[in-house]
């Protein structure tokens, strides 16, 4: 029986070591021109084309038959995808494991729904990886994934939520506070996979002074911390110090954000996905 781990580019991630995984590209259109949020991409040049750009840009999800392809022969794969209330990824998704399902009887696919993207998404794809080393079994698997789900969490930080905005992915009150300088808007994924906001900050310092105290209200304890940043490696190291201060045992990694995060993150975003006790 051979497992297969397959997620959106939207977990940030273009290969995991020890089990077999495909990422599954989103696009992203900035006027006339594509990117696809696979290896290929330079995410650093799209960011500076996207900084400058004043026309208009969105996003799109891969259709049923883009993810028929990265199930490839598995006989059970796990397919993790962004939250479903911002995305048509986890949509298709579901089509494609049941065409794949119907095509090849005695396969199976999980599918995973979120409710969340970036370093959670992240949380979840390494999680699954542990537990085929170990040897459990899928339907196992499967129900331990929506037991762990309801322990990791999502928090961002944002400069901008210029694009958020404009593809409506925000609510409008949220949207108003767009291009404000300065302003820090902290958030989480909500228990509905959509943006929350939880408060505005002026500067760095206060957002991250904010972030910390609201990652223990929501059962932050010195779990696993993933921080996927764009652009920002400072404030993503500032944060992964703080942390290690108030919880020297926590394990945290930091790591750049693929395009689709990257694009509605926005420059200077941080994206943290983290274990609750
Ligand atoms: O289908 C598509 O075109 C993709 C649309 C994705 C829209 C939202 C992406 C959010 C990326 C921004 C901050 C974190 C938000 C967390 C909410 C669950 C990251």
């Amino acid at each position: 029986m051979n497992f297969k781990i397959v997620a959106d580019s939207s977990a940030d991630m273009l290969s995991l070591s020890q089990v077999d995984f495909t990422s599954v590209p989103l696009k992203i259109t900035v006027g006339d021109d594509t990117y696809v949020d696979d290896e290929n991409l330079n995410v650093a040049e799209m960011v500076d084309v996207l900084d400058r750009f004043k026309g208009r840009s969105c996003t799109a999800c891969p259709s049923p038959q883009e993810w028929v392809e990265a199930f490839g022969e598995a006989d059970r794969v796990f397919c993790v995808t962004i939250t479903s209330n911002l995305s048509g990824c986890c949509n298709a998704a579901k089509i494609a494991a049941r065409d794949y399902e119907n095509q090849h009887p005695g396969r199976k696919v999980f599918v995973v729904d979120t409710l969340s993207t970036g370093p959670e998404m992240q949380l979840i794809v390494e999680k699954i990886q542990e537990w085929i080393l170990a040897g459990k079994s899928y339907e196992m698997i499967c129900v331990e994934i929506m037991a762990y789900l309801s322990k990791t969490r999502l928090m961002f930080v944002l400069q901008s939520i210029k694009n958020l905005a404009n593809n409506g992915r925000v609510n409008p009150a949220l949207a108003t506070l767009v291009g404000l300088l300065g302003i820090r808007i902290v958030g989480r994924a909500s228990d509905q996979g959509t943006l929350q906001q939880l408060s505005k900050s002026r500067g760095d310092k206060k957002a991250l002074a904010e972030l910390l105290s609201y990652m223990k209200e929501l059962g932050y304890q010195g779990g696993r911390v993933l921080i996927h940043h764009c652009e920002n490696l400072p404030c993503a190291e500032n944060l992964k110090k703080a942390l290690e201060d108030l919880y020297p045992k926590a394990q945290i990694v930091i790591d750049a954000a693929r395009g689709l995060c990257s694009f509605y993150a926005e420059k200077g975003g941080l994206l943290i996905g983290f274990e609750t006790a």
